[in-house]
């Protein structure tokens, strides 16, 4: 028998263990049986095949998913929870092949349908349920943990729409709606029966105990259920399948019949929508749409579900005594999205559990692991006082409490010094006074990392000073990774291919192993074999260019791409003031060594981020000139991509020679974008932020076209910054600025651009774009150099490759396991 829930005795049921099942059969097997299940008519599409494959799939990884699961639930070792409001998967079939090797079984499967593997593998929606960075680091970290063994679980939120699908209409930037369970998902297993309850609104009160003991109770509460959805994350080829489970908010009655009898149909099912609105759609990551309060509700659904759901397992397992629960549980904080975790646990521990205060904190405090993204004020959250309070009156009062307890510790650590009490308040004061999200998760995190070596310096210096002289030891780097399955072996089979032959295939899980291609650099047949691969994958790069853009990219040229959100700070904009650059040195007749190039910019601007949209239709408008132009073709071509996504990268990367990283130093917290290109051989052009100055460190600067302020010059001239003077001491910009001032790019729609001119001539524009446009054109300069020796840039490429094995995610989830999540 096993051990049956209330929900199991609601439903009548007993208990009663059925048989086991027959194990699987192999795959063509199950596929013919999905393709015959699934389909009720004549003609086969790519769509059905895909789904046929895909659930065939998840039947084969079945078992293992269910033995890692019931190995993890005796705690053999200390469980990790991954709390993350983002988890940008991309496709899952192409990946999951590869790490349960099945990848030719599948294809000789196919041969039967006459349909290749890689055309079902289009036939796939990515799950597109991040922004950017952070989301995409959680997805590469899942495959690492479930890699190397570890018992990590994904939790985050089953968003109905995604990330929006970006068409561009006239040079604009539209944004669709992401309808990626349009066909169903076949890789979830909805477990209704494991769904749970969270509360919201209400009011608190308090109550006295059998005991005489005072306890708070929240009362009132209009609640909604989650509903857990279970993704599978295979490890390469390990037999662990860990899970990624994504919760779906359902009303908890569906509609209320009377009133539905009465012929009130819309009151009838408003609280089912109202529920459902909460896992509805992604945030986009944009400064004006802070402080919605759905969003808080999400991040306090996706809170509370994880939460109960670690303590449910935890107490089947010990019962209600919590003394060990730190030992046997951590839960990361993918940025502060999920900070209220804090005072979540907090809750479940003292108003669920009994437990007193200090039990609770303690406990608490030994949980909870937080992981900071981003240095940009804009993106540091805040909740009114007010709206918190309304929502979650009960967490308001325990942060509340959180406060003034740590408060105390900090008069303690700086006594009568008011202004540090204020500075470091959790609450910030005000006419409309705010919690910081991010000192929640500092106070009560007994590890506080960054993303880079830089970043997390950059944390202890500057943003988080006070918090840094006081828990000096909670703070430690972590920087970034990549998983090498997804962004080298399954993005780049050519190049796999020839790694494998030269090096064996044990790079796959040991990405250090990749620094044996030093020794074929000076390889005369393998520079030539490295360089067919770079060829073959630039003519696919340049299929999807044609296709998505209707620009055709010449193979023979230089291909220079930038594929990321698009902000101010990442620099697009220096990129095609370059771009406008070559096009005016080209008209001018000025092409002597010049080598040809192809300049690729793709990304999402946040929806209300006017400025990023206004980069995109520049770089739109700017694309139109170059290309049209019979004289300028031959040197340079110009292309923006819409729609960049998880699976647009897996054809850019391999393809790419030439990779900008160019944001202003001090503001990119770490990059990923830059690893993927830099493992498969593409070289870099990059200031000295994030993990660049990492990456050239590892690979050496004459591999790397280094340019640009660095960070501390940044801060420096950010005092007294004058652009003017850059512009009049630089012919090139100026030229380049006047030509867009003419209205050249915008003989349709006088004066588009001049916001875009403004901030670049602004003592206000913090992201000087002017002081470092002289630096990144001889950058550019020495790459064109360096270009015309193909040889020589192809040592350079295997280089870079060699040198990208520290990227690997798996190396940052060693360091994750051994210095945060210790016991895992
Ligand atoms: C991003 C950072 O901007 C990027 O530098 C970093 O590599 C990535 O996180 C992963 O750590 N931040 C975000 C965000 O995506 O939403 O703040």
């Amino acid at each position: 028998k096993y051990a049956a829930t209330d929900a199991d005795r609601d439903a009548g049921h007993t208990g009663e263990r059925l048989p086991p099942c027959e194990p699987c059969e192999a795959l063509a097997a199950t596929l013919n049986r999905h393709l015959r299940a699934g389909l009720c008519r004549d003609e086969r599409r790519v769509e059905d095949l895909f789904q046929a494959l895909a659930l065939s799939v998840k039947e084969q990884l079945l078992d293992d998913w269910r033995a890692t699961r019931n190995a993890d639930n005796d705690y053999g070792r200390r469980q990790v929870a991954y709390l993350s409001l983002e988890f940008l998967m991309g496709r899952t079939l192409g990946n999951a092949l590869l790490n349960l090797d099945l990848t030719d079984e599948a294809r000789r499967c196919l041969t039967e349908h006459a349909v290749a593997l890689e055309t079902v593998e289009e036939a796939e929606h990515d799950a597109g349920l991040g922004n950017g960075g952070l989301g995409r680091l959680a997805a590469c970290f899942l495959d690492s943990c479930a890699s190397m063994d570890l018992a990590v679980t994904g939790y985050g939120i089953r968003y109905e729409y995604g990330m929006f699908a970006q068409k561009i209409v006239d040079g604009f930037q539209i944004e669709r709606p992401d309808r990626w369970l349009r066909d169903g998902n076949p890789w979830e297993v909805r477990q209704a029966q494991r769904a749970l309850t969270v509360p919201f609104f209400g009011h608190t009160e308090s109550y006295v105990d059998r005991n005489g003991r005072r306890h708070m109770q929240w009362v009132g509460t209009q609640d909604v259920l989650a509903v857990p959805h279970d993704m599978p994350v295979p490890g390469y080829r390990n037999g662990r399948i860990n899970t990624l489970r994504l919760w779906k908010a359902e009303a908890t009655d569906d509609f209320d019949l009377e009133e539905f009898n009465q012929g009130d149909y819309a009151e009838a099912v408003a609280r089912k929508n109202l529920a459902e609105q909460i896992t509805m759609v992604l945030y986009p990551n944009d400064a004006s749409e802070n402080g919605k309060e759905l969003r808080l509700r999400q991040q306090y659904f996706l809170s509370s579900a994880s939460l109960q759901d670690l303590l449910r397992r935890y107490v089947r397992c010990f019962g209600e005594d919590f003394s060990h629960f730190a030992r046997h549980n951590v839960v990361q904080l993918n940025d502060t999205h999920p900070a209220i975790a804090v005072p979540e646990l907090m809750r479940l521990l003292m108003d669920v559990y009994c437990l007193e205060w200090d039990q609770a904190w303690e406990i608490t405090c030994h949980t909870m692991a937080y992981t900071n993204h981003t240095l940009l004020p804009e993106a540091l959250e805040r909740w009114s006082v007010r709206t918190l309070g309304h929502i979650l009156p009960r967490i308001m009062e325990i942060i509340f409490e959180i406060n003034a307890r740590y408060l105390d510790s900090v008069a303690h650590h700086w006594p009568g010094d008011g202004h540090k009490l204020a500075a470091m308040s959790i609450i910030e004061e005000g006419p409309e006074p705010q919690v910081r999200m991010a000192y929640l998760a500092i106070v009560a995190s007994f590890s506080v990392n960054g993303v880079a070596a830089l970043h997390t310096r950059l944390l202890k210096d500057g943003l988080f000073r006070d918090f840094y002289a006081l828990w000096p030891e909670r703070f430690n780097n972590k920087t970034n990774g990549v998983t090498p399955r997804r962004w080298l072996a399954h993005c780049n089979p050519r190049l796999a291919a020839l790694l494998d032959s030269r090096l064996g295939s044990g790079w796959k899980s040991d990405l250090s192993l990749l620094s044996g291609l030093n020794a074929f650099c000076g390889d005369r047949d393998f520079i030539h074999a490295w360089r067919e691969v770079k060829q073959a994958n630039k003519q696919a790069l340049a299929e999807l260019v044609s296709r998505e853009c209707q620009v055709q990219f010449d193979t023979a040229m230089l291909f220079d791409v930038q594929v990321k959100r698009i902000h101010e700070y990442k620099r697009q904009l220096l990129n095609i003031l370059h771009v406008i650059h070559l096009y005016q040195k080209i008209l001018a007749g000025d092409t002597e060594h010049m080598v040809p190039r192809c300049v690729l910019i793709g990304g999402k601007a946040a929806p209300g981020y006017a400025m990023a949209k206004l980069i995109i239709k520049l770089a739109g408008n700017v694309a139109h000139m170059v290309n049209s132009d019979p004289l300028v073709t031959p040197w340079l071509r110009f292309a923006f991509l819409p729609n960049y996504n998880v699976s647009a990268m897996e054809r850019i990367c391999p393809g790419t020679d030439l990779s900008e990283q160019i944001s202003t130093a001090g503001k990119e917290a770490s990059g990923t974008g830059n690893m993927k290109f830099m493992m498969n051989g593409a070289l870099t052009i990059g200031t000295l932020d994030g993990a660049n100055i990492e990456m050239m460190e590892e690979v050496g600067e004459d591999n790397f076209f280094l340019f640009g302020l660095s960070a501390d010059e940044v801060a420096a001239m950010k005092r007294d910054y004058r652009p003017q003077e850059f512009i009049q001491r630089s012919p090139a910009l100026k030229a380049v600025l006047e030509l867009i001032k003419s209205g050249h790019f915008s003989l349709l729609e006088p004066g588009i651009f001049e916001p875009l001119l403004q901030a670049i001539e602004s003592p206000w524009d913090q992201w000087m774009l002017a002081a470092d446009f002289d630096a990144y054109c001889q950058a550019q300069h020495r790459a064109n150099e360096l270009y015309r020796n193909p040889e020589r840039w192809a040592a350079c490429s295997i280089r870079n490759t060699a040198a990208s094995g520290r990227f690997s995610s798996d190396f940052t989830i060693a360091n994750y396991r051994d210095e945060i999540w210790k016991g895992a």
